[in-house]
């Protein structure tokens, strides 16, 4: 991998077998076409629908409204609070209607939107705002899942590593630490993580009405630079489905054995049964 490869007109059948089945990043263009309404996911339209929902950062509530403004006048130097996490299906399952069908309808199967998972065992399906010098944590998805970030309104720089690069990138110790780097991706302290010189970020510019498949396992970031508005999407299905249970194991092994063990086998009855679903014809 040297670039994020941009593709306006993919089949269900390449997508999987180029970029699902192969662990590869790509973004799809054009993806809110197929959307109702599209276009329509403008600061304006989130302050109207659900400018009163509100969610909390470091022990502050924000509603959407108060952050629209925040990420309208963030610098550089006085960047908002980023990422506030707003939960879609419980803080605003009204967007979903709005978005379906999703991901030019990429995003399937998935077996995270079956009842029993729901917000459960990396489940996680969140709205992010974000202004000039916010950017996320340099990190791996935790649990191993598949992640789609769907970019709404405005633009952010979306930054992939080449998958042998995990140790350049000096990840932290300790459970669910393991999927996260202390790199500050803006500004990078070389004389603390040397390795980090050798890393070789691919970036691309992901844009409003565009969908970037981010696969299990790939390290990432985003810097914005510009007010943006984007959803991102959890995704597990039998491409990664043992690589997720792997990590419901590890990571619960870190603070209760006994809990690892349940929730392992609680992994292997869930992926049998949405196997076996899936064989049957259940829809996910
Ligand atoms: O929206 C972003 O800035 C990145 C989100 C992301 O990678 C995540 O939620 O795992
Ligand atoms: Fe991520």
């Amino acid at each position: 991998m040297v670039a994020i490869e941009k593709r306006s007109d993919i089949s269900y059948k390449e997508f999987i077998e180029k970029y699902q089945s192969k662990g590869v990043p790509v973004i799809l263009e054009n993806a809110t076409k197929v959307w109702k309404d599209n276009l329509m996911f403008t600061p304006a339209f989130f302050k109207e629908k659900f400018g009163d929902r509100s969610a909390s950062f470091s022990n502050k509530k924000y509603t959407i409204s108060e952050l629209l403004d925040l990420t309208a006048a963030s610098t550089k130097e006085q960047p908002a609070p980023y990422p506030i996490k707003f939960n879609i299906l419980s803080q605003l399952p009204e967007l979903l209607e709005h978005m379906s069908p999703l991901h030019l309808n990429m995003i399937k199967p998935n077996w995270l939107t079956s009842k029993i998972l729901k917000n459960k065992l990396g489940n996680a399906m969140d709205l992010h705002i974000g202004g000039i010098g916010n950017s996320y944590e340099m990190h791996k998805d935790a649990y191993d899942v598949h992640a789609w970030l769907i970019q709404l309104y405005g633009e952010k720089e979306v930054i992939v590593f080449p998958r042998d690069q995990e140790p350049l990138l000096y990840p932290k110790k300790g459970g669910l630490l393991e999927s996260r780097s202390p790199i500050n991706i803006m500004n990078p302290d070389y004389e603390k993580y040397p390795r980090f010189r050798e890393a070789t970020p691919i970036r691309a510019i992901l844009k409003a009405g565009e969908v970037m498949y981010i696969p299990s396992g790939i390290w990432h970031t985003t810097i914005a630079h510009g007010q943006n508005i984007s959803t991102i999407v959890d995704q597990v299905n039998n491409s990664n489905y043992k690589a997720w249970r792997r990590d419901v194991y590890v990571y619960k092994k870190y603070h209760n054995k006994y809990r690892a063990i349940v929730d392992y086998l609680a992994a292997t009855a869930i992926g049998n049964a949405c196997r076996v679903g899936q064989l049957f014809g259940m829809k996910f």
